[in-house]
């Protein structure tokens, strides 16, 4: 079965972040630029009754577009990711992956962590942070989330989006006085 996540898709911004990080020491093996993403939720192996299932949920999402500054660098230690993320970011984005994991959650996925840290992994395998560097300044603008797969190759591997779907605030339903002339 394979392995599935929401993750935002970064089409303008991975060649930049991916010229960034190798133009500087930074620790680990490089992510190649065309897997670069910024995680929403991590949702494991789901056989295909359950992917269609996360689909229809998915396409059921709402959330406004959004933009986030990548400002930062961080290390996750115990799965040597080196990465880049914001400071802050907008409550949206917060809101969005929450929905997202407790779709999967529904449906018996996910590793059961509750926490949210948005970052996009530049690096994996890395035994150290990346050291003092200029901070990065990055604006990603978010228009749409996708549905990925990991798919295992002798190259390594590949996450390929199943779905895509656009941001898009819910649209207010008129009240019914609005609605009579
Ligand atoms: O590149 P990032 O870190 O955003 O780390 C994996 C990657 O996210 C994460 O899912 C994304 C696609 O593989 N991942 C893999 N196994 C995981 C697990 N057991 C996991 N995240 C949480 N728990």
């Amino acid at each position: 079965m394979p392995k599935l996540f929401f993750a935002l898709p970064l089409p303008e911004l991975a060649p930049e972040l991916a010229t960034w990080r190798d133009q500087r020491p930074w620790p680990g093996q490089p992510v190649p630029e065309s897997n670069l993403h910024l995680t929403l939720a991590f949702l494991g192996e789901a056989d295909e009754t359950t992917q269609a299932r996360l689909i229809a949920a998915a396409e059921r999402q709402h959330c406004p577009p959004f933009s986030v500054h990548l400002d930062q660098t961080g290390w996750f230690q115990r799965a040597k990711a080196a990465w880049v993320g914001p400071g802050e970011w907008p409550n949206e984005l917060t809101v969005l992956a929450r929905a997202l994991r407790r779709h999967g959650e529904k449906l018996g996925l996910g590793n059961g962590e509750q926490g949210y840290r948005p970052h996009v992994t530049l690096s994996r395998k890395a035994g150290e942070a990346p050291g003092e560097l200029p901070a990065p300044d990055f604006l990603l603008r978010a228009d749409r989330f996708c549905l990925y797969q990991s798919v295992s190759t002798p190259d390594g591997v590949h996450y390929e989006p199943l779905a895509c779907w656009p941001l898009r605030a819910r649209v207010k339903k008129p009240h019914r006085e609005e609605l009579t002339p």
